[in-house]
């Protein structure tokens, strides 16, 4: 079940990229898309079933042919097991990777609660206030501040805290929780479940593939109940939580006679300041001073978003763009922090003037400049940033090729604002949305997540399955760079409903005036969509868990272990949660069943595997229709598609 891409594939369905692709080969420069022709993945990893976790191995473990009695590892470790343990680590890295951006969201804010840092603030009291009633924290008689520090102070325990349970994970239902806490897989604290499943992969120790899969679960829920919401939560105090806003992305965002600054990875604790910076008049004077028209700031992957749906800051591209933008031969900056950050970057940017700059002690790359983020004068670093992007600017060698290429959208659908959206000022509430899924208008909710993978055509799945995902009155929810899909697709506007929804769901958002695939922000911001389910739930009316739910979930484009975390804290929810390009398990027949199959009983959710989009799509509406006839609503949809229909006939006569 690995890659299955033909060498005539469609490389990109974006035409921006496929422009700078064609720049690219042109100039002679490499990129991802020519070393994923050039490098197949290796088929045995690929399927799960090599391990590496002792130097007896690497012991590869591939199904038996014939009457072969089945292969184990030295050690005796079955396919099962291995399998279970690799698709555990990914796991362990993913939200390792998510929660360790909150630990630095969390200790940045703390300081800045104590005052130790100029420039960050408390931007949204509102949700301040609620996270103080989270962490059960009397604080009717307490300044603002010490409400703010002592918030900090419990966030930041979060990750060490080593018994009982998450304060987050009691923000969901009711019924989940008590299931989480029969089946032990309730998160105590953010590192230490990561520590345990790693223990428990090393060499020798937890060799029951289930047992395995619930402490991923249990890890994984401590990302997104955890370390996820931490950082959503913290970033929408200090920096605003997101309200409907206007963006424009593609890579004709960027700018011949500006200076052109990309910010680019995940962390907004960095690019805010630049941000700020990128309006000081000292600095857009200097920029001035060397010939340019001013400072031109854009985002690339999930930093993108962040400022994105705050500032609407202009977005150049996501994962599969990050080379091309340079090779437009304008990017006198590209500024990383954490995360998604190819290390080609630094090659590539070598063909031009264009000045790599890293900024996180977690996360250099050899050869390029790096300027440490100092979290105690965020300001200064970043107007040192911007300095070296205008000193580039003179440099500029190579002609300019920017794609005249660039789309509108609407972005910044906090689960908050949904609540507002649908019901209006003085009775916010998810009643509309719940009313409108019981009486069929909408047929579902899915979350369409995640990444771009060079293995298969870049934005192609994510725009396949959500065109006909929407088509068939299903609303969609999405974050990270297949939400910039959507964007540079037409699909974040709201006259996107007309033109690709079924008749139900463009009535709602014609309503409503919404587009039919919400932007909910960077990968992190997952938690959004599951903070949004649970509100579904409690508002009654469509059963008492994220379980019952006419909803699902997918990342047809996944390539990062992140993904694969989200997608198990998903499961682990309640949540129908369905990948594309390759599954990481598909070498251990039994483990890919208990996964697939078995699952769904224990825990309500389960994993599954589409290549295809349309199949995906699919898989999802039947999952959708199977969780609606258990509500009883099936006949709900029958009759608003028959009136429908009946009303299209009618107008044809
Ligand atoms: Fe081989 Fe077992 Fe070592 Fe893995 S742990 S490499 S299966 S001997
Ligand atoms: S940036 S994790 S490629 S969504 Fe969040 Fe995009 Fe996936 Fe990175």
């Amino acid at each position: 079940m690995a890659e299955k891409k033909k060498p005539d594939a469609i490389l990109t369905v974006c035409d921006a990229t496929q422009v700078m692709l064609n720049a690219a080969r042109e100039q002679g420069v490499e990129t991802i898309f020519d070393r994923a022709a050039k490098m197949k993945p290796c088929p045995i990893g690929a399927e799960g079933i090599c391990c590496k976790n002792c130097a007896m191995g690497p012991c590869r473990v591939t199904p038996p042919k014939g009457d072969e009695p089945a292969k184990t590892g030295l050690c005796g470790a079955t396919a099962e097991t291995i399998a279970a343990r690799n698709f555990a680590r990914m796991v362990a890295a993913g939200s390792a990777a998510h929660s360790d951006h909150a630990r630095g969201v969390a200790e940045v804010f703390l300081a800045a609660a104590k005052g130790e840092i100029p420039g960050y603030g408390v931007k949204d009291v509102q949700k301040l206030l609620q996270l103080a009633m989270d962490f059960g924290l009397d604080s009717e008689n307490m300044e603002l501040s010490d409400i703010a520090v002592e918030v900090g102070k419990r966030c930041v325990a979060q990750f060490g805290q080593q018994e009982g349970e998450l304060v987050f994970a009691k923000r969901a239902p009711l019924k989940r929780q008590e299931l989480w806490r029969k089946l032990n897989l309730m998160p105590r604290g953010i590192d230490r479940e990561v520590v345990e499943l790693m223990h428990r992969t090393h060499m020798g120790v937890d060799q029951d593939y289930k047992n395995l899969t619930a402490q991923a679960a249990r890890a994984a829920l401590a990302d997104g109940w955890g370390g996820s919401m931490i950082s959503t939560e913290l970033q929408d105090i200090m920096f605003g939580t997101p309200v409907p806003i206007t963006g424009t992305i593609n890579l004709g965002v960027l700018k011949e006679d500006e200076v052109n600054i990309i910010v680019h990875g995940h962390d907004p604790l960095m690019s805010e300041m630049v941000v700020v910076a990128c309006q000081d008049p000292e600095m857009i004077k200097l920029a001035q001073s060397k010939g340019a028209k001013g400072l031109n700031l854009t985002g690339m992957c999930c930093t993108a978003s962040e400022i994105l749906v705050r500032h609407g800051i202009p977005v150049a591209g996501n994962f599969l763009q990050q080379e091309l933008a340079i090779v437009t031969g304008v990017v006198d900056a590209m500024v990383i922090d954490v995360q998604c950050e190819m290390q080609a970057l630094h090659r590539v940017s070598q063909c031009y003037h264009t000045q790599l700059i890293t900024t996180s002690p977690k996360a250099k790359i050899y050869g390029a400049k790096h300027i440490e983020f100092n979290e105690h004068d965020p300001i200064n670093t970043a107007k040192q940033i911007v300095r070296e992007a205008i000193e580039a600017y003179p440099r500029r060698k190579s002609k300019a090729v920017i794609p005249d290429i660039r789309q509108d959208m609407v972005v910044g659908f906090s689960h908050e604002t949904i609540t507002y959206l649908l019901g209006g000022k003085f009775r916010a509430s998810y009643r509309p949305l719940n009313d409108n899924i019981i009486g069929g208008r909408i047929r579902g909710i899915a979350g369409v997540v995640g990444c771009n993978n060079a293995r298969v055509g870049h934005d192609e799945g994510n725009l396949q399955l959500i065109k006909e995902l929407i088509k068939n009155d299903v609303l969609v929810l999405t974050t990270g760079c297949s939400a910039m899909a959507c964007g540079k697709a037409g699909l974040l506007v709201p006259e996107a409903a007309a033109k690709y929804c079924g008749a139900g769901l463009a009535e709602v958002c014609e309503t409503v005036g919404i587009p039919p695939v919400l932007h909910m922000g960077s990968c992190v911001d997952n938690s959004r969509i599951l903070m949004a389910a649970t509100a579904v739930v409690k508002e009654g009316g469509l059963g008492d868990d994220i379980s019952d739910l006419p909803v699902a979930g997918a990342a047809p484009e996944w390539m990062s272990e992140k993904a694969l975390a989200i997608g198990h804290y998903f499961v682990a929810s309640g949540v129908y949660t369905i990948f594309g390009v390759t599954f990481p398990t598909s070498g251990s027949k039994i483990y890919q069943d208990y996964l697939f199959n078995e699952l769904e009983n224990e825990w309500g959710g389960k994993w599954d595997f589409a290549l295809d989009p349309l199949e995906m799509a699919r898989k999802m509406i039947e999952h959708i229709d199977k969780k609606r006839k258990a509500l009883g609503i099936d006949k709900a949809r029958d009759r608003v598609l028959f009136d429908m229909a009946m009303r299209r006939e009618l107008d044809a006569v």
